[in-house]
Order: C-alpha cells, then sequence, then structure tokens
C-alpha cells in the first residue's frame, strides 16, 4: 500500500526539456491541467501528497520519479543521467530525509534515473540505460541487497524505442508484468506472467499501479479493456504534454 507521494508542478520553461520524440511543443497551460488530473487520482487512490513547487532552472524536474528510488527500508538519492537534471537531487534529499532515517545516494561515477527500477512486489529489476550506467546500477543493487531485497540488472541499451526500463513495462500485481514486444522474452522475466502490449500501444506500458487502481494514459481503449478483464480497475488520464517530453505516468511521481 502506497500512503503518500511527492509530485513538482511542472516549470513555465518545461518545453525546454530533453526528448528523443518529434510530437510537437508542449503546451504548458494543457501539462498544468494534466499535471493537476494526476495529482487528484492519486489522491482519489488515498495517497497525501508532497507538492513542489515549480523550478524553472531544471526544465524537467516535474519528472521527480527519476530523483530517487523509495523502499519500505530506506530511500536511495539518484544521480540523474543528464547532465542538466543532476541538480534536481537536492532539494529531493531534504525532503526525503523528512520521511526517512535511512537515506542513501548513488555516488559518481555511477549515474541512475529513478525510471529504470521497476519494483516487482520486494524484487528490484534495474535497467541499464542511456541514462543509468552499468556503476549506479551496481550501487543501487549493492544497497537493494545490504536493505534485504533481491536485484537483478536489465540492460536496455539495445533498444532505441524507450529512454527508460519502465518506459516498457509495469509490474502489475502477484506475477504479473505488462511488457512491451521487445521485452517480452527476457531471461530475467521468464518467472512471471507477462500481459504484452501491442506495439501501437507502446507508449501506454508504463502504466501505475496505485493501491486497488491502475492509472493508464488515455488513448489506449484496447489495453485499458485488456487491464480491466484481468481484473484492474483503471483511471485513464490525458499524458500527450508530458508524451512529448518522453514522460509517461509513472515519471510524475515518487510514491512510498
Ligand atoms: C528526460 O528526458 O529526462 C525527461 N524529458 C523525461 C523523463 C521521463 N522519466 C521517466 O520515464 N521516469
Amino acid at each position: 500500500m502506497f500512503r503518500r507521494a511527492i509530485v513538482r508542478t511542472p516549470a513555465a520553461n518545461f518545453a525546454a526539456g530533453l526528448t528523443s520524440v518529434d510530437f510537437g511543443k508542449p503546451d504548458y497551460d494543457r501539462a498544468l491541467e494534466q499535471h493537476a488530473a494526476y495529482c487528484r487520482a492519486l489522491e482519489n487512490c488515498g495517497l497525501t501528497l508532497t507538492h513542489l513547487a515549480a523550478d524553472e532552472r531544471y526544465p524537467d524536474s516535474t519528472f521527480v520519479e527519476d530523483t530517487a528510488v523509495l523502499t519500505e527500508r530506506g530511500a536511495v538519492v539518484t544521480r540523474p543521467g543528464a547532465e542538466s537534471r543532476l541538480g534536481e537531487i537536492e532539494e529531493i534529499r531534504g525532503v526525503l530525509r523528512e520521511h526517512y532515517s535511512r537515506v542513501f545516494a548513488i555516488e559518481a561515477p555511477g549515474t541512475l534515473d529513478g525510471g529504470d527500477v521497476c519494483e516487482a512486489g520486494g524484487k528490484f529489476f534495474i535497467g541499464v540505460s542511456q541514462r543509468t550506467n552499468a556503476f549506479g546500477a551496481a550501487q543501487l543493487a549493492a544497497i537493494m541487497s545490504a536493505l534485504g531485497y533481491d536485484a537483478t540488472l536489465i540492460d536496455i541499451r539495445g533498444l532505441s524505442n524507450i529512454l527508460h526500463l519502465k518506459s516498457g513495462l509495469a509490474y502489475l500485481s502477484g506475477n504479473r508484468m505488462l511488457v512491451i514486444d521487445e521485452l517480452k522474452r527476457l531471461k530475467q522475466l521468464s518467472d512471471y506472467e507477462l500481459i504484452d502490449v501491442d506495439s501501437a500501444d507502446a507508449y501506454a506500458a508504463n502504466c501505475l499501479p496505485v493501491n486497488e487502481r491502475v492509472l493508464v494514459a488515455a488513448g489506449f481503449p484496447k489495453l485499458e479493456a485488456r487491464l480491466q478483464k484481468l481484473g484492474y480497475e483503471t483511471i485513464a488520464l490525458e499524458m500527450s504534454e508530458f508524451q512529448k517530453m518522453d514522460g509517461g505516468l509513472s515519471c510524475l511521481s515518487l510514491r512510498f
């Protein structure tokens, strides 16, 4: 069960952030509306939110997930792989110290983005990606095993269509994961019941289970119906402006 989440309002210069896709410039007012609806959905799932103020020094800072990895036994402040995002961790460290007695950190030369870390019922999958290097992944794996968790690395550097591990995979519940085609044959996932996502719906693979419900990007009715058929209550959220900046549902919050 999650009780809380940290979110950060998009900055006015949100459109100046990093992106690899060419879907046009995000509309700031629409991004604010979509962000507000996302926050309301988390509250409807029972979470109490900590809202951080918009920070124009960091146009990508609304994607708070990349700055930390949170577990029941301790928090880890990351070291984001994009130079322009490194400073985002300073304020997060202070916020996490208010909630956690144990706050670890990824140290140079390690880099790690929280979007590369997928928790699946007490087991952690860590993507080695364009953002998370082998040092960062190994440091996180060591911290996780010191905390008593299993950690498994997944190298996604050969996949050009996903930025982070969780851009292509989501843990649902029990033994079940949602995955894009490119990830479904991974030996690291062979013990899971894999629900594969059509390539046309790949963006929606980054869905977000929160307590009893699953947040899913709006505009992917086939995937949403599939989740409902599996017994999940879904909440569809407009994500167009965040998609333009390579962001998905999980990126917009840190849940704990
Ligand atoms: C970036 O490139 O860092 C941001 N524009 C998007 C980050 C998305 N975060 C995530 O998937 N966890």
